[in-house]
């Protein structure tokens, strides 16, 4: 694509930008290479510190010691909250959309800043310091934006659960972190339908004896097993707490939360995020990506189980003293119009959201989007996977009536915060393109065979980043080993993201997805290991392997070969006892899409799965797959190509 047929900047977006065209963010980009610690101290200056750092960034990715605003103190719930009561003290930090379509709460700075003081108070009184790790498994509720703020507040730190993991998921979790407390709900609501959290956390502890504290919030009426002595029923404890607490003076490297991700490898790493540099990075980023301004009203669909939800519904958006809307539901209820709804009942002026999201939605056509009134929205994001152009293209022209700038905002778990993407009102645009990195940040390409960087535009390659940015992880916790080895060593001196991607001739990047073996499904990560050994819990299960295939509406899908140890031909009952072993140990969401049951895979003379040939399979591409001499039994490709037909 050539540069006349980008899409430029829309002139009321440009009007309130920050930056005043290209040339400004050059000018600011190469200030931010050139000095980082003049940029990134003068960025810290948006937050209110205890104790303002001298240093900005310290340590290298030789060494996996990257620190940010070392010395500087601060609390981060102070900096979401306390910091904004004088001047915004009755302005809605949040507008809780309820599950039930057309119910709305807005819940102001002060009263949040009362409810998440009664909370602390709660936590301090049940024993949890700072340091401790609390397990946060809440629906999309009030309450689990206090929990995070009510932890921070003492410096505890928080490890969110997303609500769609099954019990075995969240007792890894409760066990790796080592949480002393939980805190659920009796019930979630999604979509009409009713999560059964409270039953699930009992069910993840009724092995550990090392959690104290159960705390219950009521969602619904209904009533749950209560222990006695260990669980407690959170409205009525908090009432017994007053809405002021002090908070605790945390060092800017004092850990803020754990989150699980999924990786090539092994069980979830537990990602940890320091205080300073997250917020700083978070804030920065939320107020120049979304070009925030104070009357905005910011809608951010993620859940907070994931990093989207952490960064850009919670942190950088209270720490900037924005709006900030609370998504209860899904997409689809009552029906594909939910979404634009709730942007016509709160104008929302900011909407970001999931590309899979998008392309359901899109199918559902364009007369339901435009009975809602989106004259308020100004600036679409989009995040969590690769966008097709088309939908691209079906966002900007008819949920955003060809006026909005659209954000393609490349991310991960580990970076805290936003690394590539464009400026509205500054970077044009090309629909599919993350376009051009943000302020402090780095792109490296490299020959995935050698590590070579690429230099030059119009090449591909694995995406690395050459140095650190606050918000980047520091560690995974309690195995400093493994992320060095997942992250520093592939590539020395750089930062590997698992990612693919293309730097055209403008310079713009293109993200192509994993080249790991972590499959994106809907946006969520899963590792094809974790699958797998989800998979060989099934007692009929000899063996199993996993590969991600091209799907219109999750991007990726979930093929499942699996052996049985006494083959037995597909049935209904059989592969839904399978899908069924996945949902339980991992949650509904990683439920393989296809079960291909087989006799044999394709294994090279040493016993190595051929995941390669198995992906072009999967994927319908039954011309290409390349050189199958090495294989142990050549005759079992043409075995799966033909049951692949079948499956169909
Ligand atoms: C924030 C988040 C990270 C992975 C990442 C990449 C994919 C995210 C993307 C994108 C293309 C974008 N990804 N944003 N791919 N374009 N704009 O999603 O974090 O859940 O850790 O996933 O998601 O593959 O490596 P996380």
């Amino acid at each position: 694509m050539t540069p006349e047929n980008m899409y430029p900047v829309k002139s009321a977006v440009k009007t309130k930008s920050y930056l005043k065209g290209m040339e400004a963010y050059q000018e600011m980009y190469e200030r931010s290479i050139k000095d980082p610690e003049g940029f990134w101290l003068e960025a810290a200056k948006n937050l209110d510190w205890f104790k303002f750092p001298e240093k900005a960034g310290q340590g290298d990715f030789k060494r996996v010691n990257h620190s940010w605003f070392m010395g500087g103190k601060l609390n981060v719930t102070y900096n979401c909250l306390d910091r904004h009561l004088a001047k915004r003290g009755n302005k809605s930090a949040l507008i809780w959309a309820k599950d039930e379509p057309g119910q709305y709460q807005n819940i102001t700075y002060q009263e949040v800043y009362e409810n998440v003081c009664r909370l602390t108070n709660l936590l301090e009184a049940q024993g949890v310091k700072k340091g401790d790790r609390v397990c946060i498994y809440l629906p999309m509720i009030p309450e689990l934006v206090y929990s995070v703020l009510a932890c921070a507040r003492l410096g505890a730190v928080h490890s969110v659960v997303f609500g769609g993991f099954s019990a075995d998921s969240l007792k890894g979790r409760i066990i790796d972190a080592e949480c002393k407390i939980v805190i659920t709900a009796n019930e979630g609501l999604r979509g009409g339908k009713k999560v059964p959290l409270k039953n699930i956390t009992d069910d993840a502890i009724k092995d550990i004896d090392f959690v104290k504290t159960v705390l219950v919030v009521n969602r619904t009426s209904a009533q749950v097993n209560m222990v006695e002595g260990r669980d407690y029923n959170y409205e009525e404890e908090i009432k017994k707490y007053r809405p002021v607490a002090p908070c605790a003076t945390v060092d800017a490297e004092d850990p803020l939360f754990i989150l699980y991700t999924s990786g090539s490898t092994g069980k979830p790493k537990g990602v940890m995020h320091t205080s300073g540099g997250y917020l700083t990075y978070a804030a920065f980023t939320h107020r120049y990506i979304f070009d925030y301004h104070e009357d905005d009203v910011y809608f951010c669909t993620a859940d907070v189980g994931w990093v989207t939800g952490h960064s850009y519904v919670v942190y950088g958006p209270l720490a900037n003293g924005a709006t900030s809307v609370l998504f209860e539901s899904i997409p689809s209820y009552p029906d594909a119009g939910r979404y634009w709804q709730v942007i016509q009942d709160l104008k929302a002026t900011i909407f970001y959201t999931a590309p899979t999201a998008l392309r359901s939605l899109a199918q559902s056509g364009d007369e339901i989007v435009k009975k809602y009134d989106r004259s308020s929205l100004r600036i679409l994001g989009t995040v969590g996977e690769p966008i097709n152009p088309e939908i691209w293209k079906w966002y900007h022209d008819v949920v955003g009536e060809s006026r909005c700038d659209i954000v393609d905002t490349w991310w991960q778990t580990e970076t805290g915060g936003i690394l590539i993407t464009p400026i509205p009102g500054v970077t044009p645009t090309k629909p599919g393109s993350a376009t051009l990195p943000f302020f402090g940040v780095q792109p490296l390409i490299v020959k995935p065979e050698n590590g070579e960087e690429v230099k030059g535009n119009g090449v591909e390659g694995a995406l690395c980043i050459k140095s650190s940015w606050p918000g980047q992880a520091r560690t995974i916790y309690k195995d400093h080993a493994r992320f060095v080895e997942t992250y520093f060593t592939q590539y020395p001196g750089l930062y590997f993201t698992g990612d693919g991607c293309r730097r055209d001739e403008d310079g713009y990047y293109w993200i192509t997805g994993r080249i790991d073996d972590v499959l994106n499904v809907s946006g969520h990560r899963l590792g094809t290991a974790e699958v797998e050994s989800a998979l060989m819990e099934h007692p009929e299960i000899a063996e199993a392997a996993v590969v991600g295939y091209p799907h219109d509406i999750k991007g990726v899908g979930i093929h499942a070969y699996v052996i049985l140890y006494e083959h037995k031909e597909s049935t209904k009952e059989l592969v839904e006892s399978i899908k069924d072993v996945v949902r339980e140990k991992i949650g509904r969401f990683a439920a393989p899409d296809i079960i291909h049951i087989t006799k044999g895979l394709p294994k090279t003379r040493s016993g190595k799965v051929m995941r390669r040939i198995l992906r072009k399979i999967a994927s319908h591409e039954y011309g290409g797959l390349g050189d199958t001499s090495t294989l142990s039994e050549p005759g079992v490709v043409d075995n799966l190509v033909e049951e692949h037909k079948k499956l169909k």
